[in-house]
């Protein structure tokens, strides 16, 4: 089945669809995820091999702008710097864009505010379509369901699907062909003391997408294979850790299933290695508190930056080891 399929059953009167106001914004969080998407059963939709689950940063994401353009093509701005129609990053909003017009003829000004490194393994493809399907609802006045605009997120970009709420948030697979069933939903969970730290080590931009190296994974790596079980077995503990919160048991969980992920697309051939000699370091540090008693753990992305997670309590302590660490409050 073909995106453009997917987006006429969501949308009946796409055909003749009048915009209902001039101009629309929404924000959407980045989202991290403690479980995570690595694998894709169904390419052209994003449909993923297992569910994730992830937590939003409410302070960090996309804002996105629209309004319509009387040009032949849209005009796509990211940090109010405008883009080469040319850019990889405004051939796939284009074309991302495209699906909702089906010979209609009108055009966009697409302005995108992120405060957050683009392409650093920060999510920045996950608020960036989150906010795009919120603010097209708007401006278009489809009435869509939450539900119904993450499996129009995940159509741009898997992950985005996790990024149309605060909190945490899992994904499920699904089983269906047409993906009706691959849509996230937000957890009641409310973490007051959670904390999440940024070490940004780097900002460049990553050696190869997520979407190649993870179909490459799938392909080359013979570790892929245990990637499902470890999943199941590790969304099982993190539900459990919600329930009862257990810090230690959501913190090793997701540090845990991080590493895994890693060293799997590490045997893929050519090995894909997101880690820098910063980033090894940096895990070292992370063991080392824990060694000396202060509870914090890592999680990684597709990019070489690592975020950590910890209590409110040792807010201070943690500051200490990691002096450039930005600290995000996710239930304020
Ligand atoms: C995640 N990542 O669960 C995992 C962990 C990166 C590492 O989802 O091809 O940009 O657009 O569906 O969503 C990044 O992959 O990939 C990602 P596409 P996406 O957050």
């Amino acid at each position: 089945m073909k995106k453009s399929e997917v987006v006429r059953r969501l949308i009946s009167q796409l055909e003749s669809q009048q915009p209902s106001h001039d101009e629309a914004t929404a924000f959407a969080p980045t989202n991290i995820a403690l479980c995570k998407y690595w694998g894709k059963r169904n390419s052209e939709l994003n449909l993923p091999m297992t569910s994730s689950l992830s937590i939003a940063l409410p302070s960090k994401g996309a804002h996105t702008q629209l309004k319509f353009s009387a040009s032949d093509q849209d005009h796509i701005q990211l940090n109010g710097v405008t883009l080469s129609p040319e850019s990889e990053f405004v051939k796939r909003l284009t074309h991302f864009l495209d699906l909702f017009r089906q010979n209609q003829a009108w055009r966009l000004q697409v302005d995108i505010a992120m405060n957050i490194p683009v392409a650093a393994g920060l999510a920045s493809s996950a608020c960036g379509f989150a906010s795009l399907v919120m603010a097209m609802n708007a401006l278009f006045g489809w009435g869509l369901s939450p539900r119904e605009l993450s499996i129009l997120a995940r159509l741009g970009s898997g992950s985005a699907s996790r990024s149309l709420w605060p909190g945490f948030v899992e994904w499920h697979a699904g089983q269906r062909d047409d993906g009706m069933d691959s849509y996230a939903e937000p957890m009641p969970t409310h973490w007051e003391d959670l904390r999440v730290g940024i070490i940004s080590l780097a900002d460049t931009q990553k050696p190869i997408s997520s979407r190649a190296a993870m179909q490459r994974t799938i392909e080359t790596s013979a570790l892929y294979a245990a990637w499902p079980q470890k999943v199941a077995d590790d969304l099982v503990l993190l539900k459990r850790a919600l329930e009862t919160r257990d810090f230690s048991l959501l913190g090793s969980t997701a540090e845990s299933n991080a590493l895994t992920m890693h060293a799997t697309m590490l045997s893929s051939w050519p090995p894909v290695c997101y880690h820098l000699p910063e980033t090894i370091a940096a895990m070292h540090q992370v063991w080392e508190c824990r060694k000396t008693g202060t509870e914090v753990y890592f999680t990684q992305d597709a990019g070489p930056n690592l975020k950590c997670l910890f209590l409110k309590s040792d807010t201070m302590k943690i500051q200490t080891a990691f002096p450039e660490l930005s600290v995000i409050t996710p239930f304020e």
